[in-house]
């Protein structure tokens, strides 16, 4: 429960933000470099994971090269059950709800069971829901993703999710997404259920950290923002500080 824990106490005092790091897309040591210097800017945890080109080797080296620069939680964030990693402080054990695919429902989730147990990885229970577009996370856990502009079908799956005894809700629009989830939804949501929600994906600014957390959201995840910012601290300290702060500024308009 020690990671629990952290996230809920800190949580009690304002919202948190995740930095998701994937070891499918960098080396171990440019991924520890990432990790020291979103910590720096005030990130409150890593999740490490990817869609594509994760295996246990590459995922065991970026966890423990995270771990060698950073003393906040390092969260498995997995795909498959043969890319989890022992080494991690704890593992979201999610359900893509929204998959067509018994494996991404279920499959992977048991066949990492006894693994998971064995090494003794804390284990924090999630219900995944992709958000169109999806992106890659989309398209390799099969979902069928629920629509942007139409709130009612991801409520019923972030309340499903809560029935199901999850304590964990995140809305993906997925890695690299033109735009995040919409407020309106991360609002409805919000207020159907009583557990953490958390929204990622296509946050690249302050404004749209800045809204999801206005419009309910616990943590705010970020990933591209960091694998392509030229200067880390610089892009990432004001989304950072908009999530905690929790201000929404809608766009001026000029008109
Ligand atoms: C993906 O929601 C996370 O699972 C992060 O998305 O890379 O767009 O920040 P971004």
């Amino acid at each position: 429960m020690e990671v629990e824990q952290y996230l809920t106490a800190r949580r009690a005092e304002r919202p948190l933000h995740m930095t998701l790091l994937d070891p499918g897309k960098m080396s171990p040591g440019r991924l520890g470099e990432l990790a020291h210097e979103a910590a720096a800017s005030g990130t409150d945890g890593i999740m490490v994971g990817g869609s594509t080109d994760l295996d246990r080797q590459n995922v065991d080296e970026a966890v423990a090269a995270i771990q060698a620069q950073v003393e906040l939680p390092v969260i498995l964030f997995p795909t498959l059950a043969a890319a989890i990693s022992g080494r991690a402080d704890a593992i979201f054990f999610m359900s893509l709800l929204n998959s067509a695919s018994r494996q991404f429902l279920v499959g992977e989730q048991i066949e990492s069971a006894q693994r998971i147990r064995r090494v003794g990885l804390e284990v924090l229970p999630m219900a995944y829901l992709v958000v169109s577009p999806g992106m890659a996370a989309g398209r390799v856990g099969r979902a069928v993703p629920l629509p942007r502009d139409d709130t009612a079908p991801t409520v019923s799956h972030a309340l499903a999710g809560q029935y199901f005894g999850m304590r964990y809700i995140y809305l993906e629009a997925g890695s690299g997404a033109d735009s995040p989830v919409l407020p309106e939804m991360v609002q409805a949501v919000r207020q159907a259920i009583d557990v953490t929600l958390i929204v990622g994906g296509g946050i690249r600014d302050a404004t749209a950290a800045a809204a999801a957390v206005a419009h309910g959201a616990d943590i705010v995840v970020t990933g591209t923002l960091v694998e392509q910012a030229a200067a880390v601290s610089d892009e990432l300290r004001p989304v950072i500080a908009a999530v905690q702060q929790g201000v929404y500024e809608p766009p001026s308009r000029s008109d």
